[in-house]
């Protein structure tokens, strides 16, 4: 096993560890925190753990990681032997550029996350603004998404995808999880809804609740004990 994750299943954030660690073919151990309604993360033994009280927690040996946007940087410059999960050609634009994208999935986190942690767990939040920034970066990415696809870019920071894209999307894929608010609906982002079509058609790609894989284009391989019609 190369690293722990403390994850929990209904996570944005523990699921962009579990969709990397899956495309990038890395075992690791799996350490289930029930975030609700226990709210184990905030007891005393995951403290100690990670002083910061949120999820996913990524440990090797003595080290602790407690930030998503690390995590992923840790994780492509450890085992990403291709290089294009995060820049590798010492162009500082570009992996600023990377780094500006990874920014704004914390700010995905703080808009449709809490959102939808208000959706399903009734935290308290100021549920007006908070839907209003969320549907204000939709808007933004989808409008840099489209800009993309006029340079036949099809992920965020060029025609490969990078960390950032990962990091972006899970809230994004998740927003319907809000419910039915004006402006958080797929259907508005035709940008965006490629570029998810494009995420979930990585090779290692998987898909966390709420998240469903593209859909199989054959029904026998969803489901092998369906029978098919003979050849001939
Ligand atoms: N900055 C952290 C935020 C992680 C985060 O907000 N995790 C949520 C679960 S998805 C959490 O633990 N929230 C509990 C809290 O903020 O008290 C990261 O990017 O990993």
């Amino acid at each position: 096993m190369e690293f722990t994750l403390y994850d929990y299943a209904l996570s944005g954030n523990c699921y962009k560890v579990r969709l990397f660690a899956s495309i990038l073919g890395v075992n690791y151990e799996k350490i289930s925190v029930e975030f609700h309604p226990a709210a184990e993360h905030k007891s005393e033994t995951m403290l100690q753990i990670s002083p910061a009280g949120t999820l996913p927690i990524l440990t090797v040996g003595e080290m602790v990681l407690s930030e998503t946007q690390a995590m992923l940087f840790w994780m492509a410059k450890t085992y990403d032997r291709s290089g294009a999960w995060w820049p590798n050609n010492y162009d500082p634009m570009a992996q600023a550029m990377v780094l500006q994208w990874l920014g704004f999935s914390g700010d995905l986190t703080a808009t449709i996350g809490q959102a939808r942690l208000n959706s399903l767990f009734q935290t308290p939040i100021d549920r007006a603004k908070v839907v209003k920034c969320s549907v204000t970066a939709l808007r933004r990415l989808e409008a840099h998404l489209t800009e993309q696809s006029f340079e036949q870019k099809k992920f965020i920071t060029g025609v490969f995808p990078t960390i950032a894209d990962l990091a972006c999307f899970p809230y994004v894929a998740l927003s319907g999880d809000v419910g039915t608010d004006p402006g958080l609906e797929h259907d508005s982002y035709p940008a965006i809804r490629n570029w998810i079509y494009e995420i979930k058609s990585l090779p290692g790609f998987i898909p966390m609740p709420g998240i469903f894989e593209m859909h199989q284009l054959k029904d026998h391989e969803a489901d092998p004990t369906i029978r098919q019609v003979p050849e001939g």
